[in-house]
């Protein structure tokens, strides 16, 4: 069977008009989307503290928690000498600033132990910590000459 150039010019010109139109939307995919909430990913932690610490100060640095899927996140102190510590906003601090002489720590050995979890509920991440107290010279106090200073 012939068919006639003029009617296959025009059948095609017809096929890519459909075409056009049918791109036209442009971007539009019908492609099934993975299903992101059945992926829960795990918190982050993010610590900006030092590993060692002079005595006499109680702000030990910042503890920033994020989670890549934006679930609320709980931060829970844990570990040897967690009741020495607490967390105010993202602010790390002693509760009583550490005396380097008289070291409140489990076996007072000056180095203090905490673990800082963040959890989504489900998934968690645990940093450990090893924070160790030096020695500051404290001026001494000098009683007898605070007396002298007082009655004069
Ligand atoms: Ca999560
Ligand atoms: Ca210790
Ligand atoms: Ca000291």
């Amino acid at each position: 069977m012939q068919v006639s150039c003029p009617y296959l010019y025009n059948l095609l010109l017809l096929v890519s008009l459909n075409l056009l139109v049918s791109c036209g939307g442009g971007g539009g995919s019908d492609e099934p989307q993975p299903n992101l909430e059945s992926e829960n990913r795990s918190p982050s932690l993010t610590l900006d503290v030092a590993d060692t610490f002079p005595e006499n100060k109680s702000v030990i640095g910042e503890v920033q928690a994020s989670d890549p899927d934006n679930d609320d996140i709980s931060i829970e102190l844990s570990g040897d000498d967690a009741s020495s510590f607490a967390l105010r906003q993202t602010t790390l601090f002693f509760k009583f600033a550490p005396d380097f002489e008289n070291p409140t720590d489990l076996d007072k050995n000056n180095i203090y132990l905490l673990d800082i979890t963040a959890s989504d509920g489900d998934l968690s991440a645990t940093r450990a910590l090893e924070l160790q107290i030096f020695n500051v010279d404290e001026v001494v106090f000098d009683e007898a000459e605070f007396e002298r200073d007082v009655l004069e």
